[in-house]
């Protein structure tokens, strides 16, 4: 039997693609490769004779009906985690559309594959942003989703479709709902690694608004072993939240980056903000921990290793600054800097 990992090449789902590898399970992935999906991530996997035996991937779109039961019957898939999707809120903003293909559309088709395989485990990555803004106590499961930009709602819409499948045909489907990751091989758009690596560039660090918006941070080994647990211990039918237990001021997190990188603080810009900008992500992971399961990783300490990640892999991600990314930047940052500039 073998593990389909789709969106396996992207920064969380490469993650748990090598986990699994490691573990000695048959793994495929099946990823679009998108300007997000990256098979260097997993370059070490493949180029390993032993651990590559265990690896199969697959170039593709899992909108695509044909291709995904055409997986499904080749590689006796007993278990689907789905990372797949367009992550990436900014760019939702600008143009939403590819969300709802991705996002939507693509879970349904992966839905309907597995009910008709008969899989054991479906488990639907969602989000912490299908909560939306968290006002006062950090969510819980059983909340209602609340979210706010065009990313949070094709998610939302996944997360539920996942969920009636439960209900209406009694497919095993479990729902996670993650707070902001970290760690290597994140691509260079997202807040830690843009900072990161602009720091490490001399440029401008953008910080959107007063910069006091809170994300809980989470490092991507410890979400991957939260999901890794979850497959053994969770429950079908339900929603696991999985938070780091790490709330910080994103102003607080850009001077920790300058500082460690022993750059001047005046690199620092607050920019124009995000439209409709949650001001803060708190989740409640009480149902997680009374498991068994706990994050193991201190933000500060994973901060520090990832920030040195960045400095000893620069090709990695200026190969990925130099490409498309360049037109992504001045399109999405160019309005943000002729903004009121805040104190
Ligand atoms: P990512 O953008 O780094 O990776 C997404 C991957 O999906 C890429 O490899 C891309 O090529 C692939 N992909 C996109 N569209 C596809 C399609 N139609 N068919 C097949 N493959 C496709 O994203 P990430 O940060 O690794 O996030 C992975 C998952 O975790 C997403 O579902 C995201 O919503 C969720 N999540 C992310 C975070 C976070 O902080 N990054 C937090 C909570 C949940
Ligand atoms: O240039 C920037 N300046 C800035 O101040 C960028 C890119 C971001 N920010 C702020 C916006 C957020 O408050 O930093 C915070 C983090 O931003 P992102 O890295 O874009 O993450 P976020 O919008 O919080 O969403 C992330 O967490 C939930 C992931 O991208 C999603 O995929 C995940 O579901």
């Amino acid at each position: 039997m073998a593990i389909l990992i789709t969106g396996g090449a992207g920064f969380i789902g490469s993650h748990f693609a090598r986990r699994m590898i490691h573990q000695g399970k048959r793994t495929v992935v099946l990823d679009k490769l998108t300007y997000a999906g990256n098979l260097e991530n997993l370059k070490d996997v493949v180029d390993n004779s032993k651990t590559s035996q265990l690896f199969k991937f697959y170039k593709g779109d899992i909108c695509n009906q044909e291709l995904v039961e055409h997986i499904f019957s080749e590689e006796d898939i007993d278990t689907l985690v789905n990372f797949a999707a367009e992550s990436h809120v900014d760019r939702s903003i600008s143009s939403a559309g590819n969300f709802i293909d991705t996002d939507m559309k693509g879970v349904f088709v992966l839905l309907e594959a597995a009910r008709r395989f008969s899989i054991k485990k479906f488990i639907q990555i969602s989000t912490d942003e299908v909560y939306g803004t968290t006002h006062k106590d950090a969510f819980r499961e059983t909340d209602a989703l609340n979210p706010s930009n065009p990313y949070a709602a094709s998610k939302a819409g996944g997360d539920r479709l996942a969920y009636a499948y439960w209900v209406t045909y009694e497919l095993p489907v479990i729902i996670t709902r993650a707070s902001n990751n970290y760690g290597p091989n994140q691509h260079p758009e997202k807040f830690i690694p843009l900072f990161i690596t602009n720091a490490l560039e001399d440029k401008v660090l953008p910080l959107y608004g007063d910069g006091r918006q809170v994300r809980d941070w989470i490092h991507v080994e410890d979400h991957c072993a939260a999901i890794d647990f979850i497959m053994d211990h969770g429950k079908d039918g339900e929603v696991y939240n999985i938070g780091g237990g790490n709330e910080r001021y994103n102003v607080d997190t850009a001077h920790f980056i300058l500082d460690e990188l022993r750059k001047s603080h005046s690199l620092l810009e607050h920019v124009k903000d995000r439209a409709g900008h949650d001001r803060r992500y708190a989740l409640d992971c009480s149902k997680l921990k009374s498991l068994g399961w706990k994050a193991q990783i201190k933000f500060e300490n994973g901060l520090k290793d990832t920030i040195q990640w960045y400095e000893d892999n620069q090709s990695w991600w200026k190969r990925i600054k130099n490409g498309e990314f360049v037109e992504y930047y001045n399109k999405q940052y160019k309005h943000r800097f002729a903004g009121t500039v805040l104190p």
